[in-house]
């Protein structure tokens, strides 16, 4: 997989613009500044191809980037305090629309967590909606660069207290300065993005594509019931990713 050779796609502001997934995404999630935008220009090897700031809220769109035959998604950030109550809930709809709509496929959250702090009530809001919805996610913890051996060592004895089902979450420790954890997150992006591939090979979405069409879908059952949507493959996304995954 050639990292380099990403490009940027385009950007949403709403919702309503996005068409559904029509390759397998992968998504980067966590607080206005905790490093999403630089996580992805350091994982493509790109000085600004995901826009950075030391403002928090620098991305406000969702942004997509196409890398080879997945979609990288930048997220805006959540849990910012300054902006105004309105922008607030027109961002955390976008995100939360955007995790819980049923035409995406989405194949990984990337969750970041700030590896300095105790994660935010917003953060674990977002680690409970992720496992009740059994969308698979890892955890990567940004700026290891900025605590020394024992803070760190002390933050994830922390972790694995203040996170639930700790020992069950992949989590990659992640620094912008030393690029510590940029191989290993290559590593899993690069297997999510064969495991998509042979996941089409195996027709496993023409379930999904009649779907969309409607064909079989305009029957009586209106209500919406993400169980439907379970035991398609890799689709199903009922599973943490495990420890070992590499
Ligand atoms: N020291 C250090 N700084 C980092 C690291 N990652 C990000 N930063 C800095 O943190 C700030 C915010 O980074 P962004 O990548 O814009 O954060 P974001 O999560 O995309 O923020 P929003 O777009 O507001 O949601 C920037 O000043 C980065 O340079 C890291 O690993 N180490
Ligand atoms: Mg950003």
């Amino acid at each position: 997989m050639n990292f380099s050779k990403a490009e940027f796609l385009t950007s949403f502001g709403k919702l309503s613009q996005m068409p559904p997934s029509d390759r397998g995404e992968i998504c980067f999630s966590g607080r206005s500044n905790v490093g999403k935008s630089t996580l992805i220009n350091k994982l493509l090897n790109r000085k600004s191809i995901a826009r950075v700031s030391s403002v928090p809220g620098k991305t406000v769109t969702i942004n997509f980037f196409t890398l080879d035959n997945i979609y990288l998604v930048d997220l805006p950030g959540y849990g910012y305090a300054k902006v105004s109550k309105g922008e607030k809930r027109g961002w955390s709809n976008l995100i939360g629309g955007y995790l819980e709509d049923d035409r995406r496929d989405l194949e990984l959250v990337i969750q970041l967590i700030d590896m300095r702090h105790a994660p935010s009530r917003d953060d674990l809001q977002m680690i409970n909606f992720l496992i009740e919805r059994e969308l698979p996610f890892i955890i990567v913890f940004t700026k290891a660069d900025k605590l020394n051996k024992r803070e760190r060592e002390e933050r994830m004895a922390a972790f694995a207290e203040e996170i639930p089902y700790f020992e069950d979450i992949t989590c990659v420790p992640f620094s912008a300065v030393t690029l510590e954890g940029v191989e290993q997150l290559r590593g899993i992006i690069e297997e999510v993005s064969e495991d998509y591939a042979d996941f089409l090979e195996n027709g496993a979405l023409l379930d999904d594509a009649d779907d969309i069409d409607g064909e079989e879908e305009d029957t009586s059952d209106t209500s919406e019931e993400p169980a439907q949507q379970e035991n398609t493959g890799i689709d199903a996304a009922g599973y943490l990713i495990p420890k070992n995954r590499k």
